[in-house]
């Protein structure tokens, strides 16, 4: 058949998009400044498409429409590197990159200053790209250094990875290397996405990449958020490079490639040493996983001359972060009864160093998560513990089970009471049908009762409670205020003093407000935030308790399920006669009229209607206060992030809430914004 040339105008608009399209990838990747949303982006895709469809013989294979579209392979086929892969030596300690410091000093024979490029250590796959005259040409696994595999195919789906080169000076043939990784906020929102499809989600983000790297058709791949960082050049011919490695990574910045943003120059191992200090400081709020930071020696003259030593070159070494995910193995099971009944199963754990911690159990939560790992007792599992976030056992080695491992049980009586346990229907937990006769559920519901958001009873903690109740002092919180001084005083580790303090605390935590009133009396899925809407909406217990079902739905946030909790809580004889008790022995708040009179103007203050959440640690206040400030001026502060919050406050220690709000693109503001926000309100 004979083709027709494509017209003139046809070639000319062609070049256009191309040109616009990799101009707008340049910008978004390598330099960090998005210029056009997304969906104008699409558009100009899709147009360039429909003319390259009209117009086949316009197609070239570094046109953007070619990234996705190969047929599925059968297998990667393995190909020799023509210059080694290396790998990095480590450092655990100051000492070590001291060491590693007068180490080339003394190789060189020079007690000079050595000037560092220090690069953060992307937890991801290392690769590597061969450009031919500007042009991809090919993109291999580093594999074991010496030979990888072709992953080509997977490698040109990724945006962030230039299939021509820009600029004009440039080498005949060029390998770029650098790390292919998941960015945070795209892992959660793919495995948020599995989770729903109910398929198996990626243990972290460099499994996530990993995987997606291997997949035979490069299709999936492609609908995978996947990212290149450049970090180095391997084989280079036709161009001279730089003499610095920090100037290498900038042109290859100018060439198309994203490097990072976070790399340094260092004039000291002294000053390594405070780099690695202040990224580990933030290594919860960089939008990818680091294991640690690479130091390399940034002359190219030095680096010569220092060579390798086996596998790694001598000029560079990687200053690892404590690991966050390690391998133990789970000894044992034990049943925690929580306020509400229910037994929570906690791993007992061989002791193991993770992120920074020994950890020696950790939560279950319940049966599903159990069956969802599919762990027994005497499993290897591996134990995540991501900067301030609770530890969890992420995944078990199944093929390190020994014969003699046995299932995790749930017992069909409370450990603590002997009362039945049962799994209430429709629910993933398994509840103690004790109640309040169960002495756990009473030690449980009397701490949270004292806790600090709820009563604040200073100097009442766990183990006094645990003596209180285990002596039958104390049964439930109205007999807290009929302690004597002589009861205390008798108790483990209290004295005459501590006794009267607390005796103090009790008298003071008398005036109260009503939320906390409201929070300490323990409903199910009675939060903080619930339990001050509660008040906000019914100014008093009295209207409160008597509020039915249809009245409780009306309040912001109760749907039917808790409104039915606060119901069945009111409706139980034994928690009214706790309530007035407690009123009778003097405990008050001031009063406060109900939402509708007191929040006439509501809808006038400038955060209504607004929701938000705060995450991660402050340094001007604490976040209950930046809470209520943000309350007075009308917004919502709510506990989790959902498709519902308009913005996040996230100070340093931010962690899972951060990483959801990127994933569904919320506005997250820094407490120096937060700031910013309170006063241009304040009077
Ligand atoms: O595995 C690596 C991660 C990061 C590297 C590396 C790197 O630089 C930021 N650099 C080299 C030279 C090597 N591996 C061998």
């Amino acid at each position: 058949m004979i083709q027709q040339a494509p017209p003139a105008a046809a070639r000319q608009r062609a070049f256009e998009l191309r040109h616009d399209i990799d101009e707008h990838n340049y910008r978004y990747y390598a330099l960090d400044e998005p210029s056009i949303p997304d969906a104008e982006y699409d558009r100009l895709l899709n147009e360039l498409r429909d003319i390259e469809q009209q117009h086949p013989s316009l197609i070239d294979s570094s046109s953007p429409t070619q990234r996705v579209g190969a047929a599925p392979l059968d297998a990667f086929n393995s190909v020799p590197h023509e210059k080694r892969m290396l790998s990095l030596d480590n450092a655990f300690s100051d000492d070590d990159l001291t060491a590693f410091d007068q180490r080339l000093k003394d190789r060189l024979k020079s007690d000079e200053t050595i000037e560092y490029a220090c690069e953060p250590k992307l937890d991801g796959i290392a690769i590597s790209i061969l450009y031919e005259n500007g042009q991809f040409v090919r993109a291999l696994t580093r594999g074991d250094g010496s030979t990888g595999e072709d992953i080509s195919q997977n490698v040109r789906t990724i945006k962030s990875v230039p299939l021509k080169l820009r600029g004009e000076n440039l080498p005949e043939r060029l390998e770029v290397r650098g790390e292919i990784y998941m960015p945070s906020a795209g892992f959660a929102k793919l495995n948020q996405s599995a989770a729903a499809k109910g398929e198996k989600v990626f243990v972290n983000p460099r499994n996530a990449a990993a995987g997606s790297l291997r997949q035979l058709d490069s299709r999936i791949t492609a609908s995978r958020p996947l990212e290149l960082c450049a970090y180095s050049v391997g084989i280079h011919q036709g161009l001279a490079l730089p003499s610095k490695h920090t100037d290498i990574l900038h042109l290859l910045n100018r060439w198309g490639f994203k490097i990072n943003p976070n790399m340094a120059v260092a004039q000291s191992i002294n000053d390594c040493i405070a780099y690695h200090q202040q990224l580990g400081e933030k290594r919860d709020e960089l939008p990818y996983d680091i294991d640690g930071v690479v130091f390399k020696v940034n002359s190219i003259d030095l680096q010569e001359t220092l060579g390798f030593v086996s596998r790694a070159p001598r000029w560079a070494i990687a200053y690892k972060f404590p690991a966050q995910e390690e391998m133990t193995q789970l000894q044992d099971v034990e049943f925690q009864v929580g306020r509400t009944g229910t037994l929570t199963p906690v791993a007992r754990l061989k002791p193991v160093f993770v992120g920074g911690v020994t950890v020696s159990n950790v939560t279950l939560h319940n049966k599903d998560e159990i069956d969802r790992l599919g762990v027994q007792i005497g499993d290897t599992v591996i134990v995540r513990r991501a900067g301030d976030v609770i530890p969890q056992i992420v995944s078990v080695i199944k093929e390190r089970r020994p014969d003699d491992t046995r299932e995790i049980e749930f017992p069909a009586t409370c450990p603590v009471c002997g009362s039945p346990a049962v799994r209430v229907p429709g629910e993933a937990a398994i509840r103690c049908e004790g109640g309040l006769i169960c002495p756990a559920q009473r030690k449980e519901a009397i701490i949270h009762f004292a806790s600090r958001k709820a009563m604040n009873i200073d100097g009442l903690g766990d183990k006094i409670v645990d003596q209180l109740v285990d002596k039958s002092l104390v049964k439930n919180v109205v007999d807290l205020f009929s302690l004597l001084q002589q009861d205390i005083a008798g108790l483990d580790r209290m004295g005459e003093k501590s006794a009267a303090n607390l005796l103090n605390a009790l008298e003071a935590a008398k005036q109260t407000t009503l939320p906390r009133f409201i929070y300490s009396l323990g409903i199910r899925e009675v939060g903080e935030a619930t339990a001050r809407n509660l008040a906000a909406h019914f100014g008093s217990i009295q209207a409160l308790s008597n509020a039915d079902e249809d009245a409780l739905l009306a309040v912001d946030d109760i749907g039917p399920i808790v409104a039915r909790f606060i119901r069945d809580f009111f409706t139980e004889q034994n928690n009214l006669d706790i309530i007035a008790s407690l009123q009778g022995l003097g405990i008050t708040w001031p009063e406060s009229e109900p939402q509708n009179a007191a929040l006439e103007n509501a809808a006038e203050l400038p955060l209504a209607g607004q929701t938000c959440v705060l995450t991660g640690s402050l340094e001007a206040m604490t976040r209950d206060e930046a809470g209520e400030r943000l309350r007075t001026l009308g917004a919502k502060v709510s506990g989790s992030v959902s498709k519902k919050t308009d913005f996040i406050v996230a100070g340093p220690g931010a962690g899972s809430k951060r990483t959801k709000a990127e994933s569904l693109s919320i506005e997250i503001l820094s407490e120096e914004q937060l700031l910013e926000l309170l006063n241009q309100y304040s009077t």
